[in-house]
């Protein structure tokens, strides 16, 4: 922190970690010497990848860390009602209310969720595993199979990790994107701060942005070209944009084609999909999909991108997959300002390990007790879940721990897993708010807000267009008796383990250190390899908790000292002493093979799980496809899924919560703008304004998600007060794609009528 010498303030830096953009801020602290607390939050100019860029969100830190409604200690349920209690009574509570139903049921009978925050918050991604160790369950849930399970599954097959190709959006001539707002969301699984401006100088250069969505989204608006496609067949445009490169001559992986394996049989696989044959299902011209194969060879470079319109689909994988493919085949996977891979400073699983090859990643090797869905990364499809905890037997779960996770709010059939939850024996959640989920608990433990935690983006670093490092200490202290986040989870790990309330957390973080550095001595092609584990923790100094690991992970990774070998290499002191991050270059290209980590040491164009799935795709093309009207999401800049609506000055202005219809679609159900329709899919119905706009096609609706706060027993004024609605009261449990397990959110087949009431 600096104080200027003009006002006396103390500044701040920080990078904001609300979403996957990472911005960095400059947050002036006042009054100077009292009380701190935050005068103003604007964009850090000097910061190597934001540049100044913020957007309205990342401003309202203060507000959250002000929140009223934000919890500062945590709650116990009695008789039916939360009452604040010390931290130690919370834990006892949980040893209290958990070990004998893990006793009688078992280590399964406790599932553990894993929400978007945890992402985001070096807690628990740096403790994730110890608490889930802990736990010793099979019940993993998080919520990457409402989101980008099948774009993780697609890389890690091809590539044998999750190492996903992210668009070089600084130097490239022609991107198209598939199922992504940027202009809302701000990027996903493409860690670009100011992506819009990033897209808007693709164009002042030059070159030409796609846009492919049922919406004319904001990014779409903007774009040279907006593709209105029908939810859901993105992988029959994108087989038909491959096999039309095929055909016509266009393919020309170059110098890939020797590290690739499955490409000869990719030729006959896709012929079916012809631009004319897709054409109908997609509801896009055939003209225009071929023009847009041959667009992307003729381009000098191009991207393909896909986000999560792409993956929460009934052919997420495919979809995912494909996009790949298409990259590969235009000969723009892995080459400037095409598809490349970012090098992460710390984390990355395509710089551990030989290079060229590993054991890649198996999935489905297990499958849930009930539904038999398939087990990925370690955890089953949120799908599984209600299901799970309805169905009596051996196993049954009877207890849940959620860790920043909101399910109720963005999980599918909301009425289901609602009534669910409600049936559990036991549930924890580690959440700063009382909401739609963790009403259902016995015992909240709230962290500390944004601003009282140190952070560093080990999760979407690894997903940058530049390979950037920035770590940020925390800005304000932590409240008089106030845990951190990652004590939390330690604390929580020792007492579900059985080591009581009382056990020593330093001895689990420190044994938390030593596998990590162990796992780098044992790594023969790393930079630490056969040192000594204790000499490198000692050398990490009084660092504890997060911070230590961290500090290993930098130091022994692409950029790092490896403790001495290379003086000039990252650590955290480095990262320290450089408040607005380090600047580490631009993508690298070339990175196959040697990034590689499947079993044959090729990139899997065509893996075996794409090769069954496809005649799934192949079965949907006679399909009537105008059989019925579909329901789409969408995000909007000033949301965060569904826990920002209490910052009031994110909810003023028009209801933001609304029904999209085309203009076509209203006159024939006869609905009237402003007013009140019905909406109902096989599990839900949901009643909501009515918003006729010509920006979704027709046959689509669409209803942003993570509405609808005005639950009984919500704690959250300001969000209560909103006039929304939960969409993922209509989204279906039972609509996924096989593969991934991963929910389809997008192409839910709905009905829509006037409401009676209106
Ligand atoms: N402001 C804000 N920013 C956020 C979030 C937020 O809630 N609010 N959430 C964060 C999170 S967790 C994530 S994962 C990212 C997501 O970031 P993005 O992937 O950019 O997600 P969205 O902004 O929802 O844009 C998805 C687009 O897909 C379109 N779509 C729907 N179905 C289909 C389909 O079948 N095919 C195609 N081609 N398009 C389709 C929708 O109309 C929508 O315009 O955003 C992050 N950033
Ligand atoms: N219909 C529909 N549903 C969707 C989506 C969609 O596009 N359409 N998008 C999906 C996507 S991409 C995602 S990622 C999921 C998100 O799904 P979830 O992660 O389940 O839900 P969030 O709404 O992100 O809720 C986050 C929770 O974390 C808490 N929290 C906030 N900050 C912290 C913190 O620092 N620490 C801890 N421990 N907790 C914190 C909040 O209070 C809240 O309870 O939603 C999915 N659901
Ligand atoms: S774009 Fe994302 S990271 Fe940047 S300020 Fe907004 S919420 Fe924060
Ligand atoms: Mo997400």
């Amino acid at each position: 922190m600096t104080t200027t010498e003009q006002t006396g303030d103390t500044i701040a830096y920080r990078t904001c970690p609300l979403c996957e953009a990472g911005c960095g801020l400059e947050i002036t602290l006042a009054p100077p010497g009292g009380d701190r607390t935050v005068a103003r939050i604007r964009g850090d100019r000097d910061d190597v990848f934001s540049k100044g860029f913020i957007c309205p969100k990342g401003s309202t830190l203060g507000h959250l860390h002000d929140d009223p409604d934000r919890l500062r200690k945590p709650v116990v349920k009695r008789d039916g009602h939360f009452v604040e209690v010390e931290w130690d009574e919370a834990f006892a509570a949980i040893e209290h209310g958990l070990l004998p139903l893990l006793e009688r049921h078992g280590r399964d009978s406790c599932a553990i969720y894993l929400g978007n925050p945890s992402a985001h918050s070096l807690g628990p991604l740096l403790y994730n595993r110890t608490l889930i160790t802990a736990l010793g369950t099979r019940n993993r849930f998080s919520a990457s199979t409402v989101d980008q399970r099948p774009k993780e599954l697609s890389a890690a097959m091809m590539f044998g990790s999750v190492t996903v190709p992210v668009p070089d959006l600084d130097r490239t001539d022609f991107l198209v994107m598939l199922g992504a707002n940027p202009y809302a969301s701000n990027g996903s699984l493409c860690t670009a701060p100011d992506f819009p401006g990033r897209l808007e100088r693709i164009q002042a250069r030059g070159g030409t942005v796609v846009c492919i969505d049922p919406r004319r989204s904001e990014t779409a608006d903007r774009a040279d070209q907006h593709i209105a496609i029908r939810p859901g067949t993105d992988a029959h445009l994108l087989a038909a944009v491959a096999n039309t490169l095929l055909t016509d001559g266009l393919a020309r992986p170059g110098r890939l084609a020797e590290h690739a394996a499955g490409l000869d049989d990719l030729g006959a696989a896709l012929r079916a999909y012809t631009p004319d044959a897709v054409a109908p299902v997609c509801g896009v011209d055939a003209e225009t999909i071929r023009r847009l194969a041959h667009d992307l060879a003729a381009a000098p470079t191009a991207a393909v991108y896909g986000r999560i319109g792409t993956c929460t689909q009934e052919f997420g994988t495919l979809a995912s997959w494909l996009v790949d493919v298409v990259n590969l085949l235009s000969g723009n996977l892995d080459r400037v300002g095409g598809a490349m891979f970012t090098t992460g400073a710390a984390g990355q699983p395509s710089t551990k390990g030989r290079p060229g090859s590993g054991r890649g990643v198996r999935f489905g090797r297990v499958v849930s007790r009930v539904g038999h869905r398939p087990e990925g990364f370690g955890e089953f499809p949120v799908t599984a879940l209600p299901e799970e905890i309805e169905t009596p037997g051996e196993g049954q779960v009877k207890a849940l721990v959620t860790v920043g996770g909101n399910p109720v709010s963005s999980n599918p059939n909301t009425g289901r897993l609602d009534a669910a939850l409600a049936s559990l024996d036991f549930m924890v959640s580690v959440d700063p708010y009382v909401n739609e989920t963790t009403r259902h608990a016995d015992v909240i433990l709230p962290p500390p807000s944004p601003l009282q935690k140190s952070h560093y983006d080990l999760a979407l670093l690894n997903f940058g267009v530049r390979n950037v490092a920035n770590y940020s200490p925390e800005v304000l202290p932590l409240d008089e008796g106030q845990p951190s986040e990652w004590e939390i989870m330690l604390r929580l790990s020792a007492v579900v383990s059985g080591d009581g309330v009382d056990a020593d957390i330093t001895e689990i973080d420190d044994a938390a250190a030593r596998s990590l550095a162990a796992s780098a001595v044992r790594d023969e092609f790393g930079s630490v390899h056969d040192r000594d584990v204790d000499e490198l923790v000692d050398a990490v100094g009084d660092r504890v908790g997060p911070e230590r690991l961290l500090d290993i992970m930098l130091r022994t990774g692409p950029f790092g000292d490896g403790f001495g070998s290379d003086p000039d290499g990252l650590t955290l002191d480095r990262l320290e002493a450089n408040p607005h991050g380090i600047d580490l270059g631009p993508l690298q290209p070339d990175r196959i093979p040697d990034l590689l980590r499947t079993p044959s040491g090729k990139i899997e164009a065509f893996p075996d799980q794409m090769r069954a799935d496809i005649e799934r795709l192949a079965a949907s093309l006679d399909r009537d496809w105008d059989d019925s009207m579909v329901l789409v999401g969408r995000r909007h800049v000033r949301s965060n899924n569904s826990w920002m609506h209490n910052v009031r000055v994110l909810t003023k202005g028009r209801n933001r919560c609304t029904l999209q219809v085309h203009p076509d679609d209203a006159d024939r159900l006869e609905l009237a703008e402003g007013s009140p329709a019905v909406v109902r899919s096989r599990v839900g119905e949901v009643t909501i304004d009515v918003e006729i706009t010509d920006v979704v096609r027709p046959g689509v609706v669409s209803i942003p998600h993570g509405f609808g706060q005005n639950m009984p027993g919500v704690q959250l004024r300001v969000a209560q007060e909103y006039r929304g609605v939960n969409t993922n009261v209509l989204t279906d449990e039972q609509f996924f794609d096989p593969v991934s397990g991963n929910i389809a959110l997008n192409g839910v087949p709905v009905t829509v009528a006037p409401s009676p009431a209106g």
